[in-house]
């Protein structure tokens, strides 16, 4: 009798093992990639998952929303105003005849798949609300765009109840005005763009701006047209070369993108 209790005991653990399993895999996550929509964001600690490696000013990222099981919940992005400042997150697609941006919805978020996006006194908020058909997959797309030097931390918020409790590293330095669950936070370093011509590639034509300036004093201005004094210190040396090499030949935005007029201004 004994040991039917111990089996059945052990039969039980398993189950529930499984289950909280099940039930902490089943959840909608945020994934970050480049502007190519293949390439993730490489982290700058595999230890932190979602801090990234620095981004320079005027990089475009795309975010998916993914979900693993069908079924998945509504969830919403929000930035406060000083957030917003530092980095933009931008729907796709407007349809103004049925209010929806059809363009950041994927096939996998279902028919009637809705997008919104508001901004009012505190900040904005863009709401991802799956259909009821929806299945387990790649839900939504928006785009990320750097706009100024600094750190721009955005918080994803679950609207409905989470199955187990999220164990999250840090959260946004702004609460949401709304009760959610907070279930993923985005960190994104941004750093002077080294892309000193706008063409979205930093290559021997920014290098010649660089080397154009060698050996001067100039005045710091990260977010300036041209900013070849990428350490801050009012000098172009040996030290901002090394800075930026660490970015030859990437480029800010996938091949063909070009900037949305909202965002030319903020493009170095
Ligand atoms: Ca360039
Ligand atoms: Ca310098």
């Amino acid at each position: 009798m004994g040991q039917t209790c111990f089996r059945a005991v052990c039969v039980l653990s398993l189950v529930v093992a499984g289950f909280q399993a099940s039930a902490a895999s089943a959840m909608v996550t945020a994934r970050v990639c480049l502007a190519d929509e293949v390439t993730p964001l490489a982290p700058a600690d595999p230890n932190v998952p979602e801090v990234y490696r620095d981004i320079m000013v005027g990089t475009r990222l795309t975010i998916f929303i993914t979900s693993d099981t069908a079924k998945p919940c509504r969830v919403k992005f929000w930035l406060s105003w000083e957030t917003e400042r530092q980095g933009a997150l931008s729907p796709r697609g407007y349809d103004e005849s049925i209010g929806n941006y059809v363009g950041s919805c994927l096939p996998a978020a279902g028919e009637r798949a809705l997008v919104t996006m508001y901004r009012d006194d505190l900040g904005v908020g863009v709401d991802l609300l799956p259909a009821w058909n929806a299945t387990a997959g790649d839900l939504f797309i928006l785009d990320y765009g750097a706009v100024n030097t600094g750190v721009c931390t955005i918080g994803l918020y679950a609207l409905s109840a989470v199955p187990i409790p999220v164990v999250i590293s840090q959260e946004p330095p702004d609460p949401p005005p709304f009760e959610a669950t907070l279930i993923q936070v985005l960190s994104f370093h941004h750093v002077p763009s080294r892309d000193f011509d706008g063409d979205t590639l930093v290559n021997f034509v920014d290098y010649a701006s660089l080397a154009g300036l060698w050996g001067q004093s100039v005045v710091s201005d990260p977010n300036a047209a041209v900013a070849a004094d990428l350490n801050g210190d009012e000098r172009v040396d040996v030290r901002d070369l090394a800075l930026f090499g660490e970015y030859w030949l990437e480029r800010t935005q996938a091949v063909g993108l070009s900037p949305e007029p909202n965002e030319i201004d903020s493009v170095p």
